[in-house]
C-alpha cells in the first residue's frame, strides 16, 4: 500500500513537474513575444522620430539654402545698388559738368554773337563811312578835275558863278552830259547882266541850258526852272514874221527844243531855238 501511495506520489508529482516546466516553458514564450513587440514598437518609434528629424533637417537645409540665397541675392543686390549709385553719382556729376560747360559755351556763344553784331555794326558803319568816303573824294577829284579845267580853259567866275566856255562842239544832250561828268551844268541864265556878261565872252553860237525837250513850247531849264520861274528871257524878235522860239521844221522835221545864244546880236535878243542833234560850242556853269 505504501509503495502504490509513494509511485502514485512520484507520479503525481511527476505530472506536477512537467505541468510547471509546461507552465515556464509558456511563461517564457510571451516574454520573448512580448519583447519582440516592445522591440518593434520601439523600432518604429525610432523610424518615426529618424524620418520625422530628417524631414526637418531637410526642411532647415531648405530654409537655410533659401536664406542663403536671398542673403546672397539681397548682397548682389545691394552691391549691384551700390554700383549704380556710384555710376548714378558718376553720371550726374559728367552731367553737372557737361550742363556747365554748356552753359560756359552756350554764355560764350551769346558773348560771340554779340561781338559779331557790334563788329557787324562797325563794318556796316566803316562802310558807310568808306562809300561816304569814296564819296566825298569822288567829289573832291571832280572839283579838282573841274578847278584844273577852269585853270587850263577859259573858265572864268561871275557873281557867285564859275562858267567853262568849251572850245569843243557838241550836240545839245552830249554837251549837257560833259558838264555833268565835271560835276557842272549846263549854264541857266537868270538875270540881264549874266546874260551880258556871257554874251560877251562868246565867239560862236552856244548851247545854253534851256529846252522844251519835254513838252512842246513849255521851256524849262536844266535845273527846272521856267521862265516864269526867272522872270528872264531874251528871245530873238523879228520886225516881221514869227519870232523866236518858232519850232522851225524845215531843217529838222522833228522840230526844235535846244536854245542858243548867237553872239553877234543884241544881248537882249539873242535866244533861238533850234535842232538838238546840231553841234555847237557850251558853257558849263557851277554855283560857288
Ligand atoms: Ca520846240
Ligand atoms: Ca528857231
Amino acid at each position: 500500500m505504501d509503495s502504490v501511495y509513494e509511485n502514485s506520489r512520484i507520479v503525481l508529482s511527476t505530472v506536477a513537474s512537467n505541468e510547471n516546466s509546461r507552465n515556464e516553458g509558456n511563461h517564457s514564450y510571451e516574454q520573448e513575444s512580448e519583447r519582440e513587440v516592445n522591440t518593434a514598437k520601439w523600432n518604429k518609434l525610432l523610424l518615426t522620430v529618424f524620418a520625422v528629424s530628417l524631414v526637418f533637417a531637410l526642411g532647415g537645409l531648405c530654409v537655410v539654402s533659401i536664406l542663403y540665397v536671398r542673403a546672397l541675392t539681397q548682397q548682389s543686390a545691394q552691391t549691384n545698388t551700390k554700383i549704380m549709385k556710384r555710376q548714378l553719382e558718376e553720371l550726374t556729376a559728367n552731367c553737372s559738368r557737361v550742363k556747365d560747360d554748356l552753359y560756359i559755351k552756350d554764355s560764350m556763344m551769346k558773348d560771340l554773337t554779340a561781338n559779331y553784331s557790334r563788329v557787324k555794326d562797325d563794318l556796316h558803319i566803316k562802310d558807310s563811312m568808306v562809300k561816304e568816303l569814296t564819296a566825298n573824294n569822288s567829289r573832291i577829284k571832280e572839283q579838282q578835275s573841274f578847278y584844273k579845267a577852269f585853270r587850263a580853259s577859259n573858265m572864268t567866275a561871275f557873281q557867285g558863278k564859275l562858267y567853262f566856255f568849251s572850245s569843243d562842239k557838241l550836240t545839245w544832250s552830249s554837251s549837257r552830259a560833259f558838264c555833268v561828268s565835271r560835276g557842272t551844268d549846263l549854264v541857266t541864265i537868270t538875270s540881264r547882266s549874266e546874260q551880258a556878261f556871257l554874251q560877251s565872252k562868246m565867239n560862236e553860237w552856244t548851247w545854253i541850258g534851256l529846252s522844251d525837250l519835254e513838252t512842246e513850247g513849255r521851256w524849262v531849264w536844266v535845273n527846272n526852272q521856267t521862265l516864269n520861274d526867272t522872270g528872264v528871257e531874251f528871245w530873238y524878235k523879228r520886225q516881221s514874221g514869227k519870232s523866236e522860239p518858232d519850232n522851225w521844221t524845215k531843217d529838222d522835221p522833228s522840230g526844235e527844243h535846244c536854245a542858243i545864244v548867237k553872239y553877234a546880236l543884241n544881248y537882249l535878243k539873242s535866244w533861238f531855238d533850234v535842232s538838238c542833234e546840231h553841234t555847237y560850242k557850251f558853257i558849263c556853269e557851277k554855283k560857288i
